[in-house]
């Protein structure tokens, strides 16, 4: 087995997500370039360009003062990545013949899709070879090549015909995605026009989101000689006498080229060879830095790696900073939608292996700062409160009670500031944008919440992780993490220091204040998930029948918020981020209490309990736990993978393998890790990118060593198994 790359020789609509490339800005998802050779179900065939979104009003039964009035929905385009062929003028389709073989491949270390077909001429058993390669760019983000190259496999002269044009877009819908917010088949299509200012081989055409008057170019050039023809294709005809005859198609999707900083015309021109070697390359430095060796366990490897991989496929290496879309962009799950995922899920992986993506992550929040202090305005209340689903920086949920209230978004957000910083030390970045961001989610909880005579700092009337319990008291994990932000800010900086922002000498008290007196219902080391929770009946999960699971989609909000069960954890994940402040007899306590009443019905569940779990020396259950995470879409676990991607899920994989499987922790001074190796693995190696050095850690059953450090900066105490990476001074 390749543990590089991803293959299948049958096409399903699950495969056509794994098989998405994609860089940050545009994503392709299309098994089927071919489409006469197509067998099996139709997949998607589609394009996503993140932030290419169209607006919708809001259509409430009973709207109410507030409410958010426009959805945001990414828009699925059609694939230009349609290939039609004819041999001496007998199309390449199964009518005329039939499919030898195929297979299907994704490779993490040249980022290129490969599907290989091989056709049979019924009349003459004549027989083509095609294979189809694909890459987004993952430096020069705007960029999309794919060529198709035909062999002649058993005859020595034919002519060969090529069309190129688009795919329809097939968008594939699942049975519980909702209609309402999916109604958009295609942008509507602006112009298709030659573009001579380029060359004159160049096409463009433009689409248009009719409601939010976004525009996208798409400019198309070919490397071999050929005719436009009607409909914006293209046609060549070959000689198969010299083959492979090989046909590059490359695309740029004009969306602004400040923000990318590149230029079409130098990217229009280069050579296949010259965009695939650059992509390899942009590749191996990537895994330089990111790669997790695992020895023992194939399943492991790969599953890592294919989570890393979905990851950087999420954001790309290049300048232009957009959001990580809850399904990346494979697909329209979740309408392109950004949400908490990237800060606790998704970043992790990014401030430990590549800073500079997680400060771009952090950027994207920054600069829809001015939307978030509008929304707290528009609540009433002070500071900043961000959207917990946009992609433009405005609210687009219309379910206020899963969305609105679900304001931990502001703390998560302040969380991977502190531990950005902590980690880079890029005091610049604290300065300019990070300590606004502390401030103004610091001021928003300050007006949200109130000093209780009897409780203390209270914040009432929200909705925390699980989703299956909302709008209540003093949600514990939005407490932990709003009073680790407030002493964060307090602590770290005067008030002279973010004088800047006009914090008053009152509302500076207060900030210290709420962290010292932040409320938490406690019984003994068991913590209550809000103050209501304990007193709900619990809901005994063996009961349930299988098929009733997820729960969300046989039982009314009100039957599951009246009950103690969870859709994903919740407390546990606050001491999860929060691990130094809890007692492993709390953490086992609450970990035995929460997780039976715990459905995982949400991808972002079984990763937080594998750390845990690894933390109390479960070792069984963590790798479970992991297993199931890094197999959520290669086993599609959660059964809608055809969607997309579940790309929390993949920065839960690093995290439990990190923070659970290595016992990674960070603090002011210092990263600290307390490794083990699960059963069967022999071995690992990884990396991490700690105050800009790059590390490289080594466990084996009897030995841990680093190697990277420049100065003494490192303890590692076998007998203990832990490795202390001071901070230099
Ligand atoms: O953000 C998550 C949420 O926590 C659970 N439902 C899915 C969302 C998007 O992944």
């Amino acid at each position: 087995m390749d543990l590089w790359k991803i293959t299948a020789t049958q096409p399903t609509h699950e495969l056509a997500s794994k098989l998405t490339v994609s860089n940050g800005l545009v994503g392709v998802k299309d098994l089927t370039e071919v489409p006469q050779l197509q067998e099996g179900p139709q997949t998607a065939s589609v394009v996503y360009v993140n932030g290419f979104y169209d607006y919708e009003p809001i259509q409430y039964g009973e709207a109410q003062f507030g409410f958010p009035q426009r959805n945001q929905t990414m828009i699925p385009l059609p694939a230009p990545t349609r290939f039609d062929l004819w041999l001496d003028d007998v199309p390449v389709d199964l009518e005329q013949g039939k499919l030898v073989s195929q297979d299907y491949a994704l490779s993490m270390q040249t980022g290129q899709y490969t599907h290989n077909l091989v056709w049979e001429e019924t009349a003459t058993g004549r027989q083509l070879a095609i294979t189809i390669t694909r890459l987004t760019s993952l430096k020069t983000a705007a960029l999309l090549m794919q060529q198709v190259a035909v062999t002649a496999l058993n005859f020595k002269t034919g002519k060969l015909r090529v069309i190129s044009g688009m795919q329809t877009p097939v968008t594939h819908k699942s049975a519980d995605f909702d209609p309402r917010l999916t109604h958009y088949d295609a942008a509507e299509i602006l112009d298709n026009q030659q573009v001579t200012q380029l060359s004159p081989t160049v096409r463009s055409l433009t689409f248009k989101a009719p409601q939010s008057e976004q525009q996208l170019s798409l400019l198309t050039s070919y490397d071999q000689a050929g005719d436009w023809v009607a409909d914006g294709n293209w046609m060549g005809e070959f000689d198969l006498s010299s083959t492979p005859v090989a046909v590059t198609k490359k695309i740029w999707a004009e969306l602004g080229a400040a923000e990318l900083n590149v230029d079409a015309q130098t990217n229009l021109t280069a050579t296949f060879d010259t965009i695939t070697t650059a992509q390899s390359a942009a590749l191996a430095d990537f895994w330089a830095t990111s790669d997790i060796e695992i020895t023992g366990d194939a399943e492991s490897q790969l599953g890592i790696r294919f989570s890393q991989f979905g990851l950087l496929q999420a954001v790309g290496l290049h300048a232009g900073g957009r959001g990580i879309a809850a399904k990346g962009l494979t697909g329209s799950g979740y309408n392109g939608h950004y949400f908490w995922d990237t800060e606790i899920y998704e970043a992790p992986f990014f401030y430990w292996n590549h800073p500079e993506l997680a400060k771009r992550l952090l950027m994207v929040r920054y600069q829809q700062l001015s939307h978030a202090k509008a929304y707290a305005q528009s609540l009433g209340l002070d500071g900043a409160l961000f959207p917990w689903r946009t992609i433009n920086g405005e609210e687009a949920s219309a379910y206020f009670p899963a969305s609105t209230a679900a304001i931990h978004i502001d703390a998560d957000i302040a969380y991977l500031v502190i531990r950005y910083y902590q980690i880079t030390h890029d005091a610049t970045f604290m300065r300019d944008y990070g300590q606004e961001l502390l401030v103004e989610t610091s001021r928003f909880y300050l007006s949200y919440g109130n000093f209780d005579d009897d409780k203390g700092f209270v914040l009432n009337t929200v909705t925390g992780p699980d989703e299956y319990t909302a709008l209540v008291n003093n949600n514990a994990y939005t407490n932990y993490l709003v009073q680790f932000e407030l002493r964060y800010l307090t602590d770290h900086f005067t008030q002279k220091d973010i004088g800047r922002f006009k914090v008053s000498q009152r509302e500076w008290t207060s900030f210290k204040a709420a962290a010292d007196q932040m409320y938490f219902e406690t019984h003994g080391e068991l913590i209550a998930q809000d103050d209501s929770f304990l007193s709900k009946k619990r809901l005994d999960l063996s009961r349930i029948p299988k098929d009733q699971f997820p729960l969300l989609t046989h039982f009314h909000p009100l039957v599951l918020y009246r009950l103690q069960v969870l859709k994903q954890a919740d407390l546990l994940l606050a001491m999860v981020l929060l691990s130094e402040q809890f007692s492993d007899a709390q953490v086992q306590t609450n970990y035995d209490y929460y997780e039976p009443l715990t459905t995982h019905d949400s991808s972002l569940s079984p990763a937080i309990y594998a750390i845990a779990a690894a933390r109390l020396g479960k070792h069984d259950g963590a790798i479970d736990f992991f297993k199931r995470t890094i197999n959520t879409d290669l086993k599609n676990k959660q059964g809608n993978t055809a969607d997309g991607l579940h790309l929390a899920a993949m920065g839960g994989s690093w995290i439990t393998f990190a923070w659970g499987m290595m016992g990674l922790m960070v603090n002011d001074d210092a990263a600290e890790l307390k490794p083990y190796l699960p059963t069967g693995w022999t071995q690992c190696r990884f990396k991490l990118c700690y105050r800009g050095t790059i590390y490289t850690i080594n466990v084996t059953a009897t030995e841990l060593t680093v190697t990277g450090a420049i100065d003494d900066e490192v303890t590692i105490d076998q007998e203990q198994r832990t490795i202390i990476i001071k901070a230099a001074k």
